[in-house]
């Protein structure tokens, strides 16, 4: 690590570490490319330089509304893809879920549309898909909803592309395209976000290029009293053309960035944890390759293990547990007794 990011990562953990912190996350594809997911932009290995197989006119066609009407089949062949379930959530999807977990998160507003940040188990009300996502389709004509299933079904049974029933229009994933609104959601969110960010709250804005907009502008709107960082490859949008004096930059992978700060702030075995126990998901299938290539090949399984046997145990009934509990306080009364 160079010692630009260590330092940052201590900062970034002694901000955390105040007793009243709660942290926003704005992040983008960036934080999937270690899944297996390639971004946007990044040279030679991004989305865009690859498309070229799809036959494009141009590469953002692919979520272009007007060409899809057109051409439905590329943005099928990457849909089939990029599909939830075809990967699995990153040591930085993971760290989200931590600070969810301490009780540190306040939201996650996400540009990605894989799905990940549900699959590494952020709660639907700290979650803001500001680009959609495949949880739900319309129809581009006469916007009637439909349901996740009918669009998977098309795209696993090589079925025709879908038609509404009511207009013949086209359906399809309500993820966003160049040219359609984003939800109602992100906006109304992110007004009663920015109203409420103070001194104790953190902005961590990572792997995204800040090309997009509106979300480009939300770090811009984060007024000078709250702490940025950005975790990313390279500096960013207004990290780079109007960086302010406080910010906390890392330059680097944002899957280094999440282990460094998981263990400053003491979070490291939490954070394996939760990455193993997708690991162990992954071998179950021996077929699936893993994303996890962790140094640490010392799997923990016994802690794994503990953790599962703990949630079977909050599992039982409230009667059952109680019971249990109170022959566990009778023994250790028995003990005391015996001691006194
Ligand atoms: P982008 O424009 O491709 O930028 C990605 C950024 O992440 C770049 O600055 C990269 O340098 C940086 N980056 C790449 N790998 C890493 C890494 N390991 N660690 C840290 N930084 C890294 O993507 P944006 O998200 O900024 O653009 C917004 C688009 C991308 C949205 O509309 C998304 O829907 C769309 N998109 C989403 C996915 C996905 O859901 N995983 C994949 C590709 C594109």
């Amino acid at each position: 690590m160079t010692e630009k990011n260590a330092t940052s990562i201590k900062r970034l953990a002694k901000l955390v570490k105040n007793p009243n912190a709660k942290v926003i996350f704005m992040v983008g594809a960036g934080i999937s490319t270690s899944c297996g997911i390639p971004d946007f932009r990044s040279p030679g290995t991004g989305l865009y330089d690859n498309l070229a197989k799809l036959n494009l006119p141009f590469a953002e066609a692919v979520f272009d509304i007007d060409f899809f009407e057109k051409n439905p089949e590329p943005f099928y062949t990457l849909a089939k893809e990029l599909y939830p379930g075809n990967y699995e959530p990153s040591n930085f999807h993971y760290l989200m879920r931590l600070f969810q977990d301490k009780g540190k998160l306040h939201r996650v507003y996400t540009q990605n549309i894989d799905t990940l940040e549900r699959a590494a188990g952020i709660l639907p009300d700290n979650l803001v898909e500001a680009h959609g996502s495949f949880a739900k389709n319309h129809c581009i004509k006469c916007h009637k909803v439909f349901v996740q299933e009918i669009f998977e079904q098309a795209i696993n049974e090589d079925k025709e592309f879908l038609k509404c029933v009511h207009c013949n229009g086209l359906i399809k994933p309500q993820i966003v395209f160049f040219g359609e609104n984003l939800p109602s959601l992100f906006f109304s969110s992110w007004d009663d976000d920015c109203a409420k960010l103070g001194e104790d709250h953190i902005v961590i804005v990572a792997g995204t290029s800040l090309a997009v907009y509106p979300f480009a502008s939300l770090p811009t709107e984060v007024p000078k009293i709250t702490n940025r960082s950005l975790i990313n490859l390279q500096r960013v949008g207004d990290f780079k053309n109007n960086p302010r004096k406080s910010d906390v930059i890392y330059l680097g992978s944002s899957d280094h960035a999440a282990e460094q700060l998981a263990a400053e702030l003491g979070w490291l075995d939490d954070l394996k944890i939760l990455t193993n126990m997708t690991t162990i998901k992954l071998q179950e299938d021996e077929n699936r390759e893993t994303c996890f290539t962790h140094e640490d090949k010392d799997l923990k399984l016994d802690k794994v293990a503990d953790v599962l046997e703990k949630l079977k145990l909050d599992e039982r009934e409230p009667e059952e547990k109680a019971g249990s509990e109170k022959g566990e306080k009778e023994k250790e009364l028995e003990v005391q007794k015996e001691r006194d």
